[in-house]
């Protein structure tokens, strides 16, 4: 085996200029553009495509669901992707939206997580299957879900087992971040102690959320980390309309108390959770999907393909085996052609 000295610290004697490095990183990185994949999923009329449409300040999804009584309620979990390319200050963002209507809406539910689930590990095993090929491709276009955001529905009581039991399975396979629909319809008190029996519940069941403990963080994220966990499940509240407050037309909502300022964090946690989501952790959920969860899967699928290949070879050595244990067995027959004795 090669062991390297040290490295040894020199003090250069002119400008060499690799320190240019970050810069030409950053060249490449906004030539290529990013890619960020999201999935929501909660009971139809939670506010899906309202909160995406607010976090992303643009009309990116419709809301077309099931707003009133009358309307029947979907038959299956029917998965749609929605793709846009937005662009702030010269950095494209490719934005895939995976939305699930359907997901909690019938009687009977039993299962009703399982497309999405399929979904996730789908994208995963397209993923795993375009880097093993020979020929791969430079750069592989990148669907894996870098966040599943959760609506839980506001009743003010508790999470529903269901919702216990999604959770739990979404996030062993993707970044989950559960969210307090509509908060606007429960009262300041309401929320807190809302928030602290879903808490206890999260707890209680071991449901392990983003963001994760990781000893690559320093100081200062490992406090934001902290601040970010407290918090969860944000309380927040969606609009793609704006109100008039104080004279300055901002995104909010009026209703039986008053308006709502949907930026306003006296009001609710909107503004938490986007900049949580766009401003400190964007990078890092998409890192942590590739290290984390396709990682996880990565190595479950390689693991079970190796063994199934040895078990494979043990197979065919066992049944070599098998047939000259026969053959010995039987006494050898000499045979006879028409020409003499064959050997
Ligand atoms: N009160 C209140 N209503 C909301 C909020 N977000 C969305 N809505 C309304 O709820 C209805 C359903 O919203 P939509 O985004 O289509 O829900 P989805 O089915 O989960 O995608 C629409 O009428 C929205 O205007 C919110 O935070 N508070
Ligand atoms: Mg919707």
């Amino acid at each position: 085996m090669v062991t390297m000295a040290e490295p040894q610290k020199v003090t250069l004697n002119n400008y060499v200029g690799f320190d240019s490095i970050t810069n030409q990183i950053e060249k490449k990185l906004l030539k290529r553009g990013f890619q960020f994949n999201v999935i929501v999923v909660g009971q139809t009329g939670l506010g899906k495509s309202t909160l995406i449409n607010t976090i992303f300040a643009a009309h990116l999804i419709d809301s077309k669901g099931r707003t009133s009584s009358e309307e029947p309620f979907r038959q299956t979990t029917e998965i749609q992707t929605v793709s846009h390319l937005i662009e702030e200050n010269g950095i494209r963002l490719r934005l895939n939206i995976v939305d699930t209507p359907g997901y909690g809406d019938q009687v009977n539910n039993e299962n009703c997580w399982e497309p999405i689930i399929k979904y996730i590990k789908d994208q995963h095993s397209a993923y795993l299957r375009k880097e093993l090929t020979a020929m791969r491709e430079r750069y592989i276009q990148d669907t894996r879900i870098h966040c599943c955001l959760f609506f839980i529905s506001p009743t003010g009581h508790a999470l529903k087992p269901i919702d216990i039991v999604v959770l739990k399975k979404l996030s062993e396979v993707v970044n989950v971040v559960p969210v307090i629909a509509k908060s606007d319809s429960l009262t300041m008190e309401e929320r807190v102690a809302f928030k602290q029996r879903i808490k206890s519940e999260l707890s209680h069941h071991n449901i392990k959320l983003y963001p994760y403990d990781s000893d690559e963080l320093d100081d200062n994220e490992i406090a934001l980390n902290e601040r970010i966990k407290q918090m969860i499940p944000f309380a927040i509240v969606g609009s793609e309309k704006n109100v008039v407050i104080d004279g300055k037309s901002v995104r909010g909502r009026r209703n039986r108390w008053g308006v709502i300022n949907v930026e306003n964090e006296n009001h609710c946690e909107f503004v938490h959770l986007r900049d949580f989501l766009t401003r400190t952790h964007l990078q890092d959920l998409i890192e942590t999907t590739a290290q984390i969860h396709y990682e996880a899967f990565r190595s479950k699928q390689l693991m079970a393909l190796k063994e199934s290949s040895s078990n494979k070879q043990q197979q065919q050595h066992d049944h070599q085996q098998q047939q000259q244990q026969q053959q010995q067995a039987q006494p050898v027959q000499p045979q006879v052609g028409p020409g003499g004795p064959v050997i």
